[in-house]
């Protein structure tokens, strides 16, 4: 078993095709695999690593003891994986045209699910298509033939700034809401082709690391303008000033983070919000028009389009496995959801 540095040197030697054309067919790899956006960054993203050093300095990660631990780590992400050369961007569209919490507001009876967990859980499907983009990176030759286990796959699952490689990708920019809104038939880091998929912010993100040199592509710019809807619409104040949000107030950490909701919650803002929270992205106009996901896994179950309160509260935590299998809203128990309901009746009540 050669050393990773031989390995390295082999790989590079053995790589057919300059810096640009290996980046073409990576992309090429990554649509074929069922990728909706694609961009290649290189392996640090300076303002992105200071502004993450600000806002946890300020109190922003919330609870989340993950998110603030060793932040050294997110400097540069050869810290996590010593051999990757270069950053693969990666988006996947979750729209859909269920009407949302604005369009059709829940009743004082019914919850709402962020439409992220709609559908079956992203982890599951974008590790199935990032495992398959590793498989193909490593079967080309052109590409050096480097082994797939050569590469590092996250979806969420590690400390890298997803938000920043994908704006630093050209996969769009980082809204006034925090989040990578992609501009649609402009953009440099869209696939194109058969199936291309719309402008605005319902992507999940994922990223791959890889030792393959590649040529990297043009960041996002930001199209925001005088727009300050998301900033407006919040119901609990979390952005204390455009471009920054404290987690503290999200209504996301609340109700899908926070290991005791009831005593982090502030009813009164919380709306019918059982998991999650888009309102942030509804009023955005880049999400006005939308295409909806070419990937059936992720399309809304009927049953969690506002789901009844009543029934969510009498789940045990069996029937709660049974109800959600294979969601994302299986990051909270029962309990942690029933602790939500509490406090959208205390809302409600008064
Ligand atoms: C922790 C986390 C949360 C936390 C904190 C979010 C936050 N903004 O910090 C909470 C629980 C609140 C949360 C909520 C949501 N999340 Co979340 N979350 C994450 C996670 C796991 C880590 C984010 C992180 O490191 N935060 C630390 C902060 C300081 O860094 P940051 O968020 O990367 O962004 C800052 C810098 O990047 C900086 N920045 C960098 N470069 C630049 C350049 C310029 C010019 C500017 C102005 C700013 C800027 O701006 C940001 C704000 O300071 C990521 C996955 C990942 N590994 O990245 C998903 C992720 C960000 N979440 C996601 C989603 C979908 C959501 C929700 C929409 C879910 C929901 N419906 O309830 C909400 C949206 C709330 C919101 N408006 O952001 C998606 C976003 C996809 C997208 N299109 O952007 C991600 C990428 C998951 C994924 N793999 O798809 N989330
Ligand atoms: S997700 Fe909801 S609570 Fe969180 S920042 Fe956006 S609008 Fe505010
Ligand atoms: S609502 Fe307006 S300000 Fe907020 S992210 Fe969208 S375009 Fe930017």
């Amino acid at each position: 078993m050669p050393e990773p540095g031989a390995q390295r040197l082999a790989g590079a030697l053995s790589a057919k095709v300059d810096a640009a054309e290996r980046s073409a067919r990576v992309k090429r790899h990554a649509r074929e695999v069922g990728f909706d956006l694609v961009g290649i960054a290189a392996t640090s993203v300076p303002q992105g690593y200071a502004r993450y050093l600000e806002a946890i300095a300020r109190g922003h990660g919330a609870e989340m003891r993950w998110l603030t631990e060793r932040p050294e780590l997110r400097r540069d992400v050869r810290e996590v994986w010593p051999e990757a050369r270069s950053v693969i961007a990666l988006g996947v569209s979750y729209a859909s045209e269920v009407p949302g919490y604005l369009a059709a507001p829940p009743g004082p009876e019914e919850g709402w699910i962020a439409r992220y967990a709609q559908g079956r859980d992203y982890h599951l499907v974008i590790k199935k298509m990032l495992i398959a983009l590793a498989n193909r990176l490593a079967a080309d030759e052109a590409l050096g033939a480097i082994e797939s286990t050569r590469h590092r796959l996250f979806v969420d699952t590690g400390p890298v700034l997803e938000k920043a490689f994908a704006q630093a990708a050209g996969l769009g920019w980082i809204g006034k809401n925090t989040l990578l809104i992609h501009p649609g038939r402009v953009g440099p880091g869209r696939v194109g082709g058969e199936g291309e998929p719309g402008r605005g912010s319902w992507y999940f993100l994922a990223t791959v690391l890889t030792p393959i040199e590649l040529a990297v592509d043009t960041p996002g710019t930001d199209h925001c303008g005088s727009c300050t809807r998301c900033l407006e619409i919040c119901p609990t104040g979390a952005f204390p000033e455009p471009y920054v949000l404290d987690a503290r107030r999200c209504i996301a950490t609340w109700t899908i983070e926070s290991e005791a909701p009831a005593e982090v919650i502030e009813p009164a803002g919380l709306g019918q919000h059982v998991f999650g929270c888009d309102l942030c992205q509804e009023v955005c106009p880049w999400n006005r028009k939308v295409t909806p996901s070419r990937h059936a896994a992720l399309r809304p179950r009927p049953e969690n389009v506002r789901p009844r309160l009543d029934a969510l509260m009498a789940l045990s935590e069996e029937g709660f496995a049974r109800r959600f299998p294979k969601s994302a809203v299986r990051r909270v128990t029962a309990a942690q959801m029933q602790q939500v309901i509490a406090a959208i009746r205390r809302g409600r009540d008064g």
